[in-house]
């Protein structure tokens, strides 16, 4: 086995096959929208190419407002703040740290509820159980960026008064009979970091529903101000500069390209994967634009005749740095794992999910030739 350091260094120096790779816009446009910035010298705090960005985002996304993040943990932090949210969040270990972290910094107890197989997300049969005079709101996670089950999810927070706050950092472009999913709930994240399909280097967005919340949102990213000498709420500083968000937009323009190219990606992986005994992976959900952000494919030892970790470990001697995400579960670090809820038991999918998954290399920039060298290695037997 390799040691993690190692394999950063190697991916680091771009050898190997990686899980992904950001997509970068074209160096010349940027360098004119540099010069442009340093001519203006206004470089942050609400600058021009950041309302720009705003506004091309929401429509881009096909959603009403949209409040840009330095980063995707936090707009889940100040959704919670926004909405007033104290006590019980039910939510869901399988995913990355950030969302139950968000819920630990507003003082918050995470309680974690099962998922089920087909998305990933949590699973709207089990949330009920969970729910107690403390719960005051709902976070569900579009794994992947699979959408979970929001008519659902939708119906059990009516009928409880809850909260329903999406992270859909891995949903951007991701649509239902041609709506956004980020419209579902009351507010719903993106991230924008580099490994994500759309990237502002780091970033974010709070999807909101109206004006007068997107109001509320950014005064909260800005230190709660509401003019020069008012603060209306203890808020944070999440302000986007105009670098990112003049590298934003030219990213935005090719994200459509690089989500078509992340597509044959995907169908090669499942015309090739089909086969091989023991290997699980996504077909597209009918109605779904999906944005192909990540590849999982599940390990079921017994079938394949290896563990997950023995094909993991095979691929990054072949030089293809898959990532195991998302194991291992949030349930299971030291933070979380005396929560009564945090009991394995109580997340069995989860638990078998995290121990099987391997996300392929899934990126714009992956050749025919390494899709098939990944294809070959697992399917090598
Ligand atoms: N909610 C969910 C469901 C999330 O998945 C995330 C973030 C968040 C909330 C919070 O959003 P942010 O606050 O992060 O915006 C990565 C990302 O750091 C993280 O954003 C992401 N989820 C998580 C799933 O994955 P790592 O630790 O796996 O990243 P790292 O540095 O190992 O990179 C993975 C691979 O990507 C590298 O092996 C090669 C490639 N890479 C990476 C970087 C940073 C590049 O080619 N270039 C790069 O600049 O966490």
């Amino acid at each position: 086995m390799k040691k993690n350091s190692e394999i950063q260094q190697k991916t680091m120096r771009n050898e190997g096959i990686k899980v992904t790779s950001p997509l970068l816009p074209d160096l010349n446009e940027f360098t004119e929208l540099l010069k442009d910035i340093w001519n203006r010298k206004w470089i942050t705090n609400n600058g021009q190419y950041h309302q720009q960005l705003e506004q091309a985002l929401a429509e881009y996304l096909k959603v009403p407002f949209v409040s840009l993040f330095t980063n995707g943990t936090l707009p889940l932090l100040t959704a919670l703040q926004a909405l007033n949210i104290t006590g019980e969040i039910i939510t869901t270990p399988y995913s990355f740290v950030a969302t139950t972290h968000s819920i630990w910094w507003n003082g918050c107890q995470p309680v974690f509820v099962d998922v089920e197989e087909e998305t990933c997300g949590i699973d709207p049969d089990k949330i009920e159980a969970a729910i107690t005079p403390r719960t005051t709101a709902i976070m569900p996670v579009h794994c992947y960026g699979h959408p979970v089950k929001m008519n659902r999810i939708q119906e059990i927070a009516d009928r409880h008064g809850l909260k329903v706050i999406y992270d859909a950092a891995h949903a951007f472009g991701v649509e239902i009979d041609g709506e956004s999913v980020l419209n579902a709930g009351n507010m719903s994240t993106l991230s924008f970091h580099a490994t994500k399909v759309y990237n502002t280097l780091e970033g974010g967005a709070l999807i909101v529903h109206d004006a007068e919340t997107k109001r509320q949102i950014d005064y909260l990213k800005n230190f709660g101000f509401a003019g020069e000498t008012e603060v209306v709420a203890p808020g944070i500083n999440s302000k986007v500069d105009e670098v990112r968000a003049a590298y934003g937009l030219l990213n935005l323009k090719q994200v459509n390209t690089a989500i078509a190219r992340r597509k044959k990606v995907a169908e090669r992986y499942r015309e090739a994967l089909r086969e091989v005994p023991g290997i699980r992976f996504f077909d597209d959900m009918p109605n779904v634009r999906h944005n192909y952000s990540y590849f999982p494919i599940f390990v079921d030892a017994k079938k394949y005749g290896m563990t997950r970790d023995q094909l993991y470990f095979r691929m990054q001697e072949s030089g293809i740095y898959g990532r195991r995400y998302f194991y291992p579960l949030i349930s299971t670090f030291s933070p979380y794992r005396n929560l009564k809820s945090a009991n394995p038991q109580n997340l069995q999918v989860a638990t078998r999910l995290a121990d099987e998954v391997i996300c392929l290399p899934m990126h714009h920039e992956l050749s025919d030739s390494d899709v098939l060298k990944v294809i070959e290695v697992i399917s090598e037997m």
